[in-house]
């Protein structure tokens, strides 16, 4: 153990502690705008500045650990000089137009320039004008870049996939997209991961917001909505809402308040999916296909783009199924515009996803048997609901629960848990024990392909169940970087599985790069567990026993796998 004393408090910490920890330790904050622990302890910022007792020059204690007796200041009169200076810099080659900016109200920058009390910038302004696509997904503006280095961490440490990097040295570092390429031409899953990491808002999701509203308004237009199982989890946070009052009935309540004629939950429409990937999945299963390679799940996007540009060879071991979200839309657009006795080009589909990459979903062009246009109208992420929400001036606490609207009204536990990683793969088992045995196993009997957390057995949940003679290998993996790595074992012939689960984000879902940003902290496993709190306590836990999928296979589809679902429900994923 090390004595150390900071700002007069005497503690005692294991050996190896930062400084920026310690400090921690005594209930004193240090400010600082790029560390991320174990992705980012570069100091790059230098916001974290201490004074440490006889040396002349100050430290950064993100990355200096602390040494027997040293006696530190976090606050002294020259630490603040310094950090008011760092901070002073950094505003002067900001883009400082916060009443415009997607982050304001939620940027590091601007607070810690607001506690520092900083009321002019002393230095001249100059900013960096790179060049943007503002149609693609992802936007970045090179003029609000703080060049802190999380979004090039986080892509290549965690997500392994290095889109990003530094460029210059010294006042003319910037940071672009890796091997001279647009952002269009390189590999970028579209996970968003960048944007949940940026302590300001260089990074953000392209707003589709006023589409939503145009559509909205236009009389004839039907607005249909679907709101994804990881979107609850989540919307309450930026709106003040405990994680009680913040249903997924309220977000019902909210977008009937904005004018949307119909909504729905996208758990429906996972519910599903189950029903098509799973009885895909026994088929390939037990006729032997493809013995040595798993089938892969295909709802996560940013998987699928990942997969199409890093390991090509293995897009042919994808299920056919497309996402719920795909599914939801194509099902709006036939089966419920017949109900509603309409014609299907009236229907404007949105979605509320926790995802960047949905939105590039929806582009994909379709052909059920000729061409058809796009399942999914618009969608917009958790963060963009908010802002509809807050911009509506709708107060959140006076919303009420109100159910979906019907026939697609009920979903399952199994549906709900999609969200979280391993929960795709719960839900096919508890409906593929079904199909196999005629009965149901306990709901809870593949719980086993729950994840432990993020860093537990390298982000691969392992699980092996044993249904009369077939064993059934599976896995979930979530985070790119961990994907990459299981692939590489996979095609080494190290180990061999029937079904893998993969979602790009770490923790699924419910950590996706369109959900509220909450700097530093990393949300997603708690956010998951609230899922399997959802579906602990839900009415039907077995996506086959969802009557409203039942009563539309009976009216419409007939089967699951039938040639009609194939048309609607599945896809060729072509490299
Ligand atoms: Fe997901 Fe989904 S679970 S990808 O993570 O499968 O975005 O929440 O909506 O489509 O349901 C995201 C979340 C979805 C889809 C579902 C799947
Ligand atoms: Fe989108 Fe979910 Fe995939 Fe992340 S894990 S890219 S949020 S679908």
């Amino acid at each position: 153990m090390v004595n150390v004393t900071i700002d007069g408090k005497k503690i005692q910490v294991r050996e190896g502690t930062t400084i920026m920890d310690a400090a921690a330790r005594c209930g004193i904050p240090i400010p600082s705008l790029c560390y991320l622990k174990d992705i980012n302890e570069i100091a790059a910022c230098r916001v974290c500045v201490v004074e440490l007792e006889g040396k002349e020059r100050l430290i950064t204690s993100c990355n200096n650990v602390v040494a027997e007796g040293m006696v530190l200041y976090t606050n002294s009169p020259k630490v603040r000089r310094h950090r008011r200076k760092i901070v002073e810099l950094l505003l002067s080659q900001h883009d400082c137009l916060c009443a415009t900016c997607q982050r304001s109200g939620n940027c590091s920058l601007q607070k810690i320039a607001n506690d520092l009390n900083i009321l002019e910038i002393p230095f001249h302004h100059t900013l960096e004008h790179q060049p943007w696509n503002k149609n693609f997904p992802l936007l970045r503006k090179s003029e609000k870049c703080i060049k802190c280095m999380r979004c090039v961490q986080i892509c290549e440490k965690v997500q392994g996939l290095g889109i990003w990097t530094v460029e210059g040295t010294g006042s003319r570092v910037t940071i672009n997209v890796s091997g001279r390429k647009t952002i269009e031409e390189a590999d970028c899953s579209l996970c968003g991961q960048c944007i949940t990491h940026c302590p300001v808002g260089a990074l953000t999701a392209r707003d589709d917001t006023e589409k939503v509203w145009e559509a909205i308004e236009d009389p004839d237009k039907i607005v249909v909505a679907q709101v994804a199982p990881a979107v609850r989890t989540a919307w309450g946070e930026e709106l003040g809402l405990s994680p009680e009052e913040a249903t997924i009935g309220r977000i019902m309540d909210a977008l009937k308040r904005m004018g949307v004629d119909y909504a729905f939950d996208t758990v429906f429409s996972a519910d599903l999916t189950i029903m098509e990937e799973a009885s895909e999945f026994l088929e390939r299963f037990t006729k032997g296909e493809f013995k040595d390679r798993p089938m892969f799940t295909s709802c996560c996007p940013g998987w699928i783009r990942f997969v199409k540009t890093q390991f090509p060879h293995m897009v042919k071991y994808l299920s056919t199924a497309k996402s719920p979200q795909q599914m939801f839309g194509a099902v709006m657009k036939t089966y419920y515009a017949q109900k509603l006795g309409v014609d299907p080009e009236r229907i404007f589909t949105v979605s509320i996803m926790p995802c960047v990459a949905k939105k590039a979903e929806r582009e994909m062009e379709l052909f059920y048997e000729e061409y058809a246009g796009h399942d999914v109208d618009a969608v917009l992420t958790t963060r963009e609901l908010v802002r509809m929400i807050r911009s509506a001036h709708i107060r959140p606490e006076g919303l009420n629960d109100i159910e979906s609207d019907s026939p697609m009204r009920e979903g399952t536990g199994a549906g709900v848990i999609f969200g979280a990683t391993g929960g795709v793969m719960e839900a096919a088992l508890r409906t593929a024990y079904f199909a196999l045995k005629g009965k149901n196993a306990p709901a809870d009997a593949f719980r086993a392909v729950r994840s432990l957390g993020f860093n537990a057995n390298n982000g691969v949940q392992e699980a092996e169940f044993k249904i009369d003679d077939l064993v059934l290998r599976t896995a979930a993996v979530s985070g790119l970087g961990n994907t990459r790595a299981l692939l590489e074992r996979i095609d080494r012939g190290e180990v061999h599985y029937d079904f893998v689960e993969v979602m790009a984000c770490p923790g699924g879902c419910v950590g996706g790069g369109g959900q509220p940003i909450h700097d530093g902290k990393e949300l997603a496993f708690e956010r998951g567990r609230q899922l399997y709190y959802l579906d602990a306590g839900a009415r039907l836990r077995y996506s086959h026993e969802n009557p409203d999928v039942k009563a539309m296979y009976e009216e419409f589809f007939e089967k699951p796998n039938s040639h009609k679902a194939h048309l609607l429900l599945h896809t060729e994923h072509r490299k």
